[in-house]
């Protein structure tokens, strides 16, 4: 059976990654497309008990080596159990965050070293990659204006606007270094207009899809 695609959605908080992720399975799964949608940290039990030590405030929250510990630990579980089976499958995932958030957030936002994260990518993921990612692109003051108008703030969300910047600017430096890769999405714009562009978007992974 032919092996399925890695769709990987990136971006800062609040910019509409959930909001667009249903989008996304929904206009694949009509063109015949088998999709499996998860999310990270989470997708597996344990990991998703791993997403509440990362995500929920805490009066002891996790140290920066303890939370990129974390993090890879729920990934391992994620990708060994649920991605790289439903690969095998022929479905295509589709994953709400993976690896490039923690370039972006542990590595640009806490200062871990690039090579730390890449030798734990090896090691947890193999020869796994995401085939494409979607980024959406939104300036943080805005991402977090929406994320407050949904309620509660997690950890991350209690960091300041400069924090934010400079997830974002890490965010467009990786799409620069693998253009192949990555799709980015203004997502500044009514929703409509943002999916009339992740219509086009889809139709380029099935032309490529079908060329490789
Ligand atoms: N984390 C990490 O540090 N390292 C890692 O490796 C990984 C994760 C994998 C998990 O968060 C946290 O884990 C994350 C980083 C860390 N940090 N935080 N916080 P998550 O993925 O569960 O949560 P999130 O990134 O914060 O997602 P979010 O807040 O749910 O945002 P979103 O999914 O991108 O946005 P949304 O919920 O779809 O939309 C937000 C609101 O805006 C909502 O009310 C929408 O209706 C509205 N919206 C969406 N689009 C539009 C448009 N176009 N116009 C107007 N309003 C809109």
């Amino acid at each position: 059976m032919e092996k399925g695609r890695f769709i990987t959605i990136e971006g800062i908080e609040g910019v509409g990654k959930s909001t667009h992720i249903s989008f996304i399975a929904n206009t694949l799964r009509g063109k015949g497309v088998p999709v499996l949608t998860t999310r990270e940290p989470g997708g597996t039990p344990l990991a998703a008990r791993i997403r509440e030590l990362v995500v929920n405030k805490s009066e002891d929250p996790p140290s920066i080596q303890a939370e990129l510990l974390l993090i890879f630990a729920a990934r391992a579980e994620h990708v060994i159990k649920v991605i790289q089976p439903a690969l095998a499958r022929g479905e295509w995932v589709i994953s709400d965050r993976f690896t490039d958030s923690t370039y972006v957030y542990q590595g640009q936002g806490r200062g871990v070293p690039k090579a730390l994260i890449s030798k734990l990518e090896n090691f947890v993921q193999g020869a796994l990659r995401p085939d494409w990612t979607v980024l959406f692109d939104l300036d943080p003051r805005i991402a977090l204006e929406r994320a407050a108008l949904r309620g509660k703030r997690d950890r991350f969300e209690e960091e300041g606007i400069i924090f934010f910047r400079r997830l974002r600017a890490s965010y467009l430096r990786r799409a620069r270094s693998f253009p192949q890769r990555f799709r980015i999405v203004d997502a500044n714009r009514p929703l409509e207009s943002i999916q009339n562009d992740l219509k086009t978007i889809l139709d380029t992974f099935l032309i490529e899809k079908s060329l490789n």
